[in-house]
């Protein structure tokens, strides 16, 4: 192994992508400060020559000429800026801040934090915490559209929202999967480069099984069990009942690493299994046959994605998912269900967050951790009162395609007095702001694959320096923070007074830093020294491509340490639990109307939420297309090609159909983030819609117990306006 070049230095630098959690290793070909190429890098240990199309035109984005390269001031109508000084802009944006906290209102500034603010440890550690610093308590952001019913169940399940479980893939020999497409989306909440790697083997072994109502790519090359849309927690309920019916499950067992089963069998039992056929389309004698051979299988596990969340029982499915977990005894068990290895000290126990308070000023719903339901956000611009929100921060979004919203949602983002967006592009959201600040790209900063220790199958530790130096005159987020909080005063961008008592003395480590410490201080460091063989980011950059590290103790075993509950056990039963019951249960004689159709989401591998679409590469092969089956096109006299026009009791977008047996009858289904119109070129030359306007906003379009956005369950109608052109 030898070391990497310098930062842009010319050669061959090993780094890692961190687009999406499963941070593929990659080697970026540097000549004269740019990067020319980019290849996947079979010398990283965890990914071993994997990487997707999207990691390897990364530097398409680096050297995009539409980017931001300099800090970019409002001047007229939205998306009309001019270039600013990097002072003018901060100074400016300070006095701003400094105003609206004068007038003394501690909900007037309010946060957007992106999915890409997970993979930038600066981000990640520090933005809420800036956002805290300035007297923000109103963090809104892209979980409410993805991770917060499952935080919900698992704050349930273990005591706390996080970590989560994931299958034990390299034991597993029966694996059911739903509401996921890990080949696309390759793992959600666990670091799984190798994913068709890892379940082709599970395959080899016994089986593979996606529920999902769409014949997905991860579905056409395993088992398919098409199920109706947002109908799984009927699945869930009828199969814990054939379970329990069939004498399949160890009473005695379950008690001994859980309690509440006695009060979940008691609900379950309530739930009839023709009714569950019913409502999923799946036959209550094959319902029955799934529980078993999952039962029977000695190394099995469940695993669910977005599409168990996101219905309005998203909870109740990532709840009970768990509880299938639970009561056939696959938690910690080889190939069942495991909690990832941790790799630093500070996050090797679990953390508790709240659920709860503080509510929402608009309809009054639980914030999960402190964070607030994206679906009353313009609400909370809007309606006029104590709290109302006057600032934004944006870092790393674009809720405009990404989030509900719509045109109500751009009124609001034009009410601000204040909107401040930490980005590479001028995008749809932004272009409401006053202020642009440009940041880095990934491959512009050094970082840590931060998200992946807590979810890894291995222990492996990686750190990269950056391989090209910032680009124009963008900065490292976590500089800008301590530019905004150094003019105001503040010692840190932080709200916490151990940091801000560092800080005074002029030791408070940077993000990266404290990483490296908590690394050293954790089971595979060095201990400053106090262990020879132990890591370090120093000895690190000696192994650019990674390393595996020498199994730690296996934390299969240890699972119930990462419980949060006093007692140790798996919790089974809540009240929360019971009320959702209670609500599916009252509605099971009221039929779903067919009518009308139900509309789901679905990505594609070269895309990456509403961003990378600036790629010629990625997106010129792409057609976003809205997938309707035969017998539901036929009905509305639609061919492939044409112009339809889906409508939800929120807004209508036109789209163009494509005529697929893939999807089930009664459902279609279109891709996210599209709908382009904003300062990237080759962006707003993509086809395609913003189907986000379709979704709900305001409190009545949330799971209330979650405030998740109902993304992946909305009944709509379908109709045809304009024949083929082709
Ligand atoms: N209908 C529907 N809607 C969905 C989903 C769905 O499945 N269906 N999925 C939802 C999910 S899971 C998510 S996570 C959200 C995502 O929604 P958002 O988190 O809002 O993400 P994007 O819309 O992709 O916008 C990301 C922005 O971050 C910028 N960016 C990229 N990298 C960096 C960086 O390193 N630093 C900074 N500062 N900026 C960066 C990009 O330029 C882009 O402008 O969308 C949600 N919306
Ligand atoms: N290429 C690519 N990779 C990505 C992303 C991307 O945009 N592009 N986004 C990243 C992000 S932010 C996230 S959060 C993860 C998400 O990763 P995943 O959790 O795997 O989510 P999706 O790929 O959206 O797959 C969700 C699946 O649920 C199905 N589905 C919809 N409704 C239902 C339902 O009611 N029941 C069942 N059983 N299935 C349903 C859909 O058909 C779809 O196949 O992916 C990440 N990876
Ligand atoms: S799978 Fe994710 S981490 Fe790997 S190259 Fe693609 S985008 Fe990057
Ligand atoms: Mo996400």
């Amino acid at each position: 192994m030898t070391r990497n070049p310098d930062t842009g230095c010319d050669g061959d630098h090993a780094t890692f992508c961190r687009i999406c959690e499963a941070h593929c290793g990659l080697v970026a070909r540097v000549k004269d400060g740019r990067i020319e190429s980019i290849a996947p890098d079979k010398d990283n240990p965890l990914s071993r020559g994997h990487a997707c199309v999207k990691g390897v035109n990364m530097h398409r984005v680096t050297h995009d000429p539409d980017r931001v390269r300099a800090p970019l001031k409002r001047a007229g109508a939205p998306g009309e800026f001019v270039e600013v000084s990097w002072d003018d802009a901060l100074d400016d944006i300070a006095q701003r801040i400094a105003d609206i906290q004068a007038a003394g209102d501690a909900g007037a500034i309010a946060s957007y934090y992106g999915n890409p603010t997970a993979f930038s440890s600066d981000c990640v550690m520090t933005f809420l915490d800036f956002m805290r610093g300035l007297g923000s308590h109103k963090p809104y952001g892209a979980g409410s559209q993805d991770t917060n019913a499952r935080m919900v169940a698992t704050n349930i399940l273990h005591g706390a929202p996080f970590p989560v479980t994931f299958p034990d893939f390299a034991h597993c020999e029966f694996l059911i999967i739903m509401g996921a497409n890990p080949l696309v989306s390759n793992g959600w909440l666990m670091c799984t480069p190798r994913i068709r790697h890892d379940l082709d083997g599970v395959a080899a072994k016994g089986r593979v099984i996606v529920v999902d109502p769409r014949r997905t790519e991860t579905a056409s090359r395993y088992e398919h069990v098409p199920i109706e849309a947002d109908s799984d927690v009927w699945l869930l309920l009828a199969m814990l009942k054939a379970m329990a019916e069939d004498g399949l499950l160890n009473d005695a067992e379950i008690a001994k690493i859980s309690n509440g089963w006695s009060d979940l069998l008691a609900a379950v039992t309530r739930i009839d299994l023709e009714t569950a056929a019913a409502r999923t389309g799946i036959a209550a004698d094959a319902i029955r046959r799934l529980a078993a051979d999952f039962c029977r299988a000695p190394r099995a596990a469940i695993y669910g994605g977005l599409g168990l969340c996101r219905g309005r029982y998203g909870m109740l499915g990532a709840f009970l998912l768990g509880a299938i977990n639970a009561v056939t005894l696959r938690y910690g068990a080889p190939g069942g269900t495991r909690f990832g290895q941790q790799m630093l000290a500070s996050t090797a126990k679990p953390f508790s967050g709240s659920y709860g308070a503080p509510f929402s000023r608009i309809g009054n719903l639980p914030s999960i951790g402190g964070k607030m339901p994206f679906a009353v956000l313009p609400g909370d611009i809007l309606e006029p009162g104590e709290g109302r929100v006057r600032a934004l921060f944006m870092s790393s979004g674009n809720p405009l395609l990404s989030a509900p919203g719509g045109e109500m949602l751009e009124r609001a983002l034009a009410a601000l007095d204040l909107f401040v967006s930490f980005d590479f592009y001028r995008n749809e959201t932004n272009a409401f702001a006053d202020y642009i600040l440009p940041t880095t790209t990934f491959l512009e900063r050094g970082d840590w694959p931060f998200v992946a220790f807590g979810e890894l199958q291995s222990p492996f530790l990686q750190y990269s320096e950056a391989v090209v130096h910032p680009q124009g005159e963008s900065r490292d987020e976590y500089q800008i923070y301590c530019e905004i909080a150094r003019r105001l005063g503040m010692a840190a961008p932080t709200a916490s007074p151990e940091k801000i008592a560092l800080a005074q003395a002029g030791h408070l480590p940077s993000p990266r830093d404290q990483i490296d410490a908590m690394l050293r201080e954790g089971p595979a460091g060095d201990r400053f020294g106090a262990r020879e063989d132990g890591w370090s980011r120093e000895r690190l950059l000696d192994f650019p491509h990674g390393v595996m590290v020498d199994d730690l103790p296996d934390d299969a075993h240890e699972w119930r340490l990462r419980i949060s509950h006093d007692d140790g056990l798996l919790r089974l039963w809540d009240p929360l639990i019971g009320e959702e019951i209670a609500r599916l249960v009252a509605e099971m004689s009221a039929p779903r109307d067919t009518s009308t159709l139900r509309l789901i989401g679905r990505r594609d591998i070269r895309s990456m939420n509403s961003w990378m679409h600036n790629v010629d590469k990625l997106v010129r092969s792409q057609r976003p297309v809205l997938l309707v089956h035969p017998t539901d096109a036929e009905a509305r006299s639609i061919v492939s090609g044409d112009i339809v026009r889906v409508r939800s009791p929120n807004g209508a977008v036109a789209f163009e159909a494509e005529v697929s047996p893939d999807i089930m009858r009664g459902t279609i289904c279109y891709p996210h983030g599209w709908g382009h119109g904003a300062g990237w070129d080759r962006a707003n030359r993509t086809a395609g819609g913003n189907m986000n306007i379709l979704l709900g906003v305001g409190p009545e379009w949330t799971e209330r117990s979650t405030g998740m956005t109902l993304i992946d369950c909305l009944d709509v109608e379908l109709s045809l306006v304009a024949e083929t052109a082709h």
